[in-house]
């Protein structure tokens, strides 16, 4: 029997989901996806915000992104980095709704998809590092609710027996609207609860910070020169770089917080902030850096830190003596493993709550964090820190060390031209040169600057706050008009002088020696 063209119009009117055009169906597709996130962020505000499929989708990408990738995206977003992540998640996500709404047109091969990227994330969720079995909650609840929309739009699309076109584009208009206002409307109820229930930005107002027992030593003006545009001694909070693998930043209530320490010790020993304040809280200036660094970079900053010395606290714990790493690790899972020697040492190793006069803020580690004079942060300087274990290098590895970032980090030294900026014109004659320079633990015993190929010359350096923070210089130069490159290379008390090879940050620090080219007029 053969179909007569009449017939095949006729089954093809009959099928639900037969005729919808793809706009439609790549609408239906994104809405779909939307309301898996959207109805997911819902339900993790009730389990844990990190159980969120969004966040597991954007964790998950991060812990897995090549350490190249990962340089890179530092390199070029710096401190936007984040939002450069979510971004391009945002349209591979589009994309991919999109898609999964076309392939839904005949057969439920979109629906199938949804259930099939759902079930990943699922299995993403329930291995995050703080994850439990409930994990697995939002992402489910939203990939049902993802494929109803999806099947509900799919089908509404289709225009029905006997009926116009307009009637069936103004059914579909207005499940679309109301699809995505359920999927917009979850997310939204979802921050706004998540945001009541773990009140971090309220609490934090109301964080007392302690009586300082000792002061850090004042700056004195002569480590802090008023040259124009030179870097600060010390570097406000609301211009301190961030770098850290959370997408989402972690809300830990200072009532909910608690200190662990335990592994290698003679006795595990717990502390909250109630127990904290008996002791006495010290203040240091101390110079942070990042080992992404790049040869001039931003990644750099100096705070007045206020805190307990973690040496004190490790006491209580008695620490073994066979025992060479502390691994401290955050409320969302991040580890940083800390030759114990250097917090042992005497140097000024805090467990830190204070920054600059303030609680520290949440994007620096609300309530309390590491901070390690000389070392790379990525070993050091655990933010949302809540526990300490006292463990061993050969039985223990950390976040950045598992992806082939070395063991053991100090920081290099380092010099910076501040001024002129990159590319400036400057008036010939007298020019003001000036930077800082940083060698943590072991302080910097002299500032070179040379311009083209001339012999370098020393430059002034300004008093030494501590061999912890940066130190600035000057060099006056006498400009002649052209095109100038200059140079500076720093040597540290040690007699060690700044390499002048270039080397990428991975695995353990940058090197090479900063240079600017100037134009003179
Ligand atoms: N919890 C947590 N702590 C962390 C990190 C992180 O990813 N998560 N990154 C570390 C790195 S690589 C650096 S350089 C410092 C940066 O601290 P800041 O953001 O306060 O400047 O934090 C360290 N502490
Ligand atoms: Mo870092």
């Amino acid at each position: 029997m053969s179909k007569t063209p009449t017939s095949a119009d006729d089954s093809q009117r009959n099928s639900p989901l037969g005729r919808i055009g793809r706009g439609r169906a790549a609408v239906a597709g994104v809405l779909g996806s939307a309301t898996v996130l959207g109805v997911g962020h819902l339900i993790a505000v009730f389990i844990d915000p990190a159980s969120s499929p969004f966040f597991v989708l954007g964790a998950t990408m991060v812990d897995n992104t090549p350490t190249a990738l990962k340089e890179e995206a530092i390199r070029r977003f710096g401190s936007n980095d984040k939002l450069a992540l979510f971004i391009s998640m945002a349209v591979v996500m589009v994309i991919g709704a999109a898609i999964a709404g076309l392939l839904e047109r005949r057969r439920p091969i979109g629906s199938a998809l949804l259930l099939l990227l759902g079930g990943v994330t699922v299995v993403a969720a329930v291995q995050r590092p703080t994850a439990t079995p409930w994990f697995a909650l939002p992402t489910l609840v939203g990939i049902v609710a993802g494929i109803l929309v999806l099947r509900a739009l799919v089908s509404s699309a289709a225009p029905r027996a006997g009926e116009s076109d307009g009637l069936s584009r103004r059914r579909f208009l207005a499940g679309a609207v109301a699809a995505g206002a359920v999927a917009a409307g979850a997310a939204a109820t979802g921050r706004w609860l998540g945001a009541r229930l773990r009140d971090v930005v309220a609490d934090r107002a109301r964080f007392v910070l302690p009586a300082v027992r000792r002061a850090a030593p004042p700056i004195p003006p002569e480590a802090d020169l008023p040259v124009p545009g030179i870097t600060t001694l010390l570097t406000p909070n609301d211009r301190f770089y961030r770098v850290d693998t959370a997408l989402q930043l972690p809300a830990l209530v200072s009532d909910d917080w608690r200190l662990r320490i335990h592994g290698m010790t003679d006795r595990t020993v717990e502390f909250d902030f109630d127990e904290l304040r008996r002791r006495p809280a010290v203040e240091r200036v101390i110079t942070l850096t990042c080992v992404s660094n790049e040869v001039g970079g931003e990644l750099v900053g100096t705070a007045r830190w206020l805190g307990y010395p973690l040496a004190d606290l490790l006491a209580e714990a008695g620490v073994r003596p066979d025992a060479d790493m502390l691994l401290s690790r955050s409320i969302d899972g991040f580890t940083a493993g800390t030759p114990l020697a250097a917090v042992l040492d005497g140097r000024d190793a805090l467990l830190a709550i204070g920054m600059n006069g303030e609680a520290l803020p949440i994007d620096h580690g609300y309530p309390a964090r590491l901070i390690v004079p000389g070392l790379y942060g990525y070993v050091s300087a655990t933010k949302w820190v809540v526990d300490l274990e006292v463990t061993r290098f050969d039985r223990a590895r950390a976040y950045w060390t598992e992806r082939g970032w070395a063991d053991r980090a100090p920081i290099k030294i380092a010099s910076r031209i501040d001024v002129p900026a990159a590319f400036a014109t400057v008036p010939a004659g007298p020019v003001t040169v000036a930077g800082v320079a940083w060698a943590q633990r072991r302080g910097i015993d002299s500032v070179e600057v040379q311009v083209d190929n001339q012999p370098w010359q020393p430059a002034t350096l300004a008093a030494e706050y501590s061999v912890d923070t940066w130190r600035q210089w000057t060099w006056e130069w006498s400009a002649t008009p052209g095109t100038h490159t200059l140079r500076v290379r720093a040597t540290d008390r040690t007699g060690e002088q700044q390499a002048e090879q270039r080397t990428p940050p991975f695995p353990d620090g940058s090197t090479g020696w900063h240079n600017r080219v100037i134009t003179v007029r």
